[in-house]
C-alpha cells in the first residue's frame, strides 16, 4: 500500500517539510548520565505506569544515535524534530553540563552534514526534578528558570539549529500533570492546572524574547496539541459542552500566544481557579511567532450532562487506534480551518500526527496497513486545509520510533520503525517504507 496525494496539492511541492518527530525522555535512556525529572520520579510511584516501565533505558537512543540518525537519512526526511533533556543539559545550579550539551552538539552536526533540517523542541515534558521539588509549574520561578535554560544553551548551539519550539503541548503538561494527575508530577486541582498553564505561557513567552535575540534566523514558536470539540447534538447544552470543552482545549493556549488574552470562558471560572496574571504577563506572552506547531491525532465529540458537566463521546462505528482514540482525518481539516478563521495564524506546521497501532513483528517485517491507511487520510486532511487557504509548511510523523508512550509504557507502539526492547534492534515498518516512498517521489519531481 503507498501513501500518495495529488502533483498539484500543497503538500507535493519540494519546499513542503516532511520529518519525524520524538522526545528526549521517550527515546534517549541513559538516565545515570542527567539529573533526574519529574518523570523518573513518577514512574517509580507505584500503579502510574500501565506496564510499571520507566525511562532509564528506553530506545537507548544516547548510546545509539548515529545508527539512529542513519536510519532518519535512510527514511528520505528533510527533517527531525526532537527535544532536549532539560535536566541534562543544565545542573542544579543553573550552568550548562558540558557533557549533556556535547551530546546534542554532535548529533545537530550530523544533522546538518546529512542536510536534515534539526527542529528543536526545548520542553517536552521532563522537568528536572529540583525545580518540581521547588513548586514545579505552580512556581512562577521556574519560568524564570526555563528562560535562564533558553539563554545559555540557544548560545552553545550557536547556529546549528533550523527550528525552535519552546513548549510541546503545554496542556498536556498543565491538564494531565497537574489537574489530572494521570502525568507528571501527578498533582490534582483545577487550580493547580491554570496555574500551572499560566507558568508555562509565561515561560513560553520569556523563551521566546531570549530567542529573538540569542537565534534571530531561526524558526521560533511554539507547539500545541489541538482537537476540534464537536456537540454530540444540536441541543443547546451539547453545543455548551463542546464549547466549554474548546475554550479549555484549544484556545487556553492558542489565544493567549497570539493575542495576549485568555478565552471568554476564564469568567466562568471560580476566583481560586483563576490564573494568578501579573501585570505585563499577558504582553510577555503574546511574542511574534515565526510558525505554529500543532499536533493533532484525534477529534473530541460532548454531550452536556447538567450541572454545567460534560462527557467524551466515541462514535463507535469509526475505527479506533490502540489508544482508543477515533481514527478521524475529517477533524484535521476542520480544526485548521477553525483556527485560521478564528486567529491570524502564522506559517503552521503539523509537528505531530500518528497511530498506536498493534503491530505485529514477523519474518522481519511489520505490516501495519492501518497506520499506512491512518497517514493517507491525515495527510489528505492536511492538503484539504491548504488548498482552503491554510498556510501549512510542514508535516511530522509520530513517531520516528516506537518509544515510552507515557504513561501507558511501552505498550503502545507510535514508531514508523519497530523496536525490539529487548535487543533494542530497529525495523523499518511498511508505513516508515511507505512514508520513505512518498518524501522521495517528491524528491525525484523535484530533480526532475
Ligand atoms: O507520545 C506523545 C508525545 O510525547 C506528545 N504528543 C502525543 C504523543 C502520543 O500520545
Amino acid at each position: 500500500m503507498k501513501i500518495s496525494l495529488a502533483e498539484s496539492s500543497p503538500l507535493s511541492q519540494p519546499d513542503f517539510t516532511y520529518g519525524v518527530a520524538t522526545a528526549a525522555f521517550q527515546i534517549e535512556g541513559a538516565a545515570d548520565s542527567r539529573r533526574p525529572c519529574i518523570w523518573d520520579t513518577f514512574c517509580a510511584m507505584p500503579d502510574k505506569i500501565k506496564d510499571s516501565s520507566d525511562g532509564l533505558v528506553a530506545c537507548d537512543h544516547f548510546n545509539r544515535w548515529q545508527q539512529d540518525l542513519a536510519l532518519i537519512g535512510s527514511l528520505e526526511v528533510d527533517a527531525y524534530r526532537f527535544s532536549i533533556s532539560w535536566p541534562r543539559v543544565m545542573t542544579q545550579s543553573g550552568e550548562l553540563d558540558p557533557q549533556g550539551v556535547a551530546f546534542y552538539i554532535q548529533l545537530l552536526d550530523a544533522l546538518n552534514q546529512k542536510n536534515i533540517k534539526p527542529y528543536v523542541t526545548l520542553y517536552h515534558w521532563d522537568l528536572p526534578q529540583h525545580l518540581e521539588d521547588k513548586g514545579g509549574w505552580l512556581n512562577r520561578e521556574t519560568a524564570y528558570h526555563f528562560r535562564d535554560y533558553v539563554d545559555l544553551i540557544s548560545q552553545a548551539f550557536g547556529d546549528r539549529v533550523f527550528s525552535y519550539s519552546t513548549l510541546n503541548e503545554p496542556f498536556c503538561s498543565a491538564y494531565l500533570g497537574y489537574e489530572l494527575g494521570i502525568h507528571a508530577p501527578g498533582l490534582k486541582s483545577k487550580a493547580y492546572g491554570k496555574q500551572a498553564a499560566h507558568h508555562l505561557l509565561l515561560a513560553h513567552g520569556l523563551g521566546m524574547q531570549v530567542l529573538a535575540k540569542n537565534s534571530p534566523n531561526t524558526l521560533n514558536g511554539i507547539v500545541l496539541n489541538v482537537s476540534p470539540c464537536y456537540p454530540k447534538t444540536d441541543s443547546e447544552k451539547d453545543k455548551d459542552a463542546a464549547w466549554a470543552a474548546d475554550q479549555n482545549l484549544n484556545h487556553w493556549y492558542a489565544m493567549p500566544v497570539l493575542e495576549g488574552r485568555y478565552p471568554e470562558s476564564i469568567n466562568t471560572l471560580p476566583n481560586e481557579e483563576l490564573p494568578p496574571i501579573k501585570e505585563g504577563d499577558m504582553g510577555i506572552i503574546c511574542q511574534p511567532l515565526d510558525y505554529i506547531g500543532l499536533n493533532y491525532y484525534t477529534r473530541e465529540v460532548y454531550e452536556g450532562v447538567g450541572n454545567n458537566d460534560r462527557h467524551k463521546w466515541v462514535d463507535e462505528s469509526l475505527p479506533f487506534t490502540e489508544m482508543g482514540w477515533e481514527v478521524y482525518p475529517q477533524g484535521l481539516t476542520d480544526i485548521l480551518l477553525q483556527l485560521n478563521k478564528q486567529y491570524t495564524l502564522p506559517p503552521v506546521y503539523i509537528t505531530e500526527n500518528g497511530a498506536a497501532m498493534a503491530d505485529t513483528y514477523a519474518d522481519g517485517q511489520v505490516q501495519d496497513t492501518d497506520r499506512i491507511e491512518y497517514f493517507q487520510g491525515h495527510l489528505q486532511a492536511v492538503s484539504d486545509a491548504a488548498e482552503q487557504g491554510v498556510d501549512i509548511r510542514g508535516y511530522f510523523a509520530w513517531s520516528l520510533m516506537d518509544n515510552f508512550e507515557w504513561a501507558e509504557g511501552y505498550e503502545k507502539r507510535f514508531g514508523i520503525v519497530y523496536v525490539d526492547y529487548e535487543t533494542q534492534q530497529r525495523t523499518i515498518k511498511a508505513s516508515g517504507l511507505a512514508y520513505r516512498d512518498f518524501i522521495s517521489s517528491r524528491h525525484l519531481a523535484k530533480s526532475a
